[in-house]
């Protein structure tokens, strides 16, 4: 059979984090005097942690010294540990264990290819490690989404041709970064915001095996 390198954003695609990142952030920038909707929360899926935090601070219009933002960037993260330290496998959003176990059956490598740091220590809380040949993450990354970084040390790991390999994303960056990488991107999502990927699905539920067995043999 063909292998083809599967890779799997993470927070949107595996589970649902962003809502820990919002109740993180939000504490965190109303703490500053700063508003932070759940809108804004939108706009700072599969952005670095630095580059959410630059972003609440011009959405205050505040300026902070170095070392502050440095305390303000633990202080974050802190919290957030503190609610990813509950996960469990209920976590797991619907029919991803289906799929990565269809692409385990036909051997197909898979990896993980996540902005978060924290992007480990979710795998494990949520018991699916030992489903992934490689994982990415931010710490393993100098540049972000859009950069196809991520998505290309990904391919190495598994030892895939970029062109061979399939992301599935639910951000407007990732989606773009995969398409840069010349990989086949698939949107996990709302159709009309991730209209750039070559195929958008709600959630995994509407993948079938059938269609998982056409990505492997096209
Ligand atoms: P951390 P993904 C991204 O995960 C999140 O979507 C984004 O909101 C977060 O700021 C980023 O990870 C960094 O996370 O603070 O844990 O390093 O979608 O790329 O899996
Ligand atoms: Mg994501």
């Amino acid at each position: 059979m063909t292998k083809k390198g599967f890779i799997f954003d993470l927070d949107g695609v595996i589970v649902d984090t962003a809502k820990y990142h919002f109740l993180a952030w939000k504490k965190l920038a109303n703490s500053l005097n700063i508003d932070f909707t759940e809108e804004e929360n939108e706009q700072l899926k599969g952005v670095s942690r630095v580059r959410s935090l630059e972003k609440i601070l011009s959405w205050g219009n505040k300026t902070i010294s170095e070392d502050k933002f440095t305390e303000l960037m633990a202080k974050k993260n802190d919290d957030y540990l503190s609610h990813i330290s509950k996960m469990d496998e209920n976590e797991i959003l619907p029919d991803v264990p289906r799929v990565l176990n269809r692409l385990r059956e036909k051997q197909q490598p898979i990896s993980l290819g996540s902005a978060s740091k924290n992007a480990r220590t979710i795998l494990e809380r949520v018991n699916l490690r030992e489903h992934f040949n490689a994982i990415v993450d931010g710490n393993d990354v100098s540049k972000a989404k859009p950069d196809p970084e991520v998505f290309l040390i990904a391919a190495e790991l598994l030892n895939i041709n970029p062109k061979d390999c399939i992301v599935f994303e639910d951000s407007v960056a990732g989606v773009e970064a995969a398409n840069v990488a010349d990989m086949v991107s698939i949107g996990i999502g709302d159709k009309k915001i991730l209209r750039d990927a070559d195929y958008v699905f709600k959630d995994f539920t509407e993948i079938s095996d059938e269609f998982i067995i056409a990505l492997i043999k096209n």
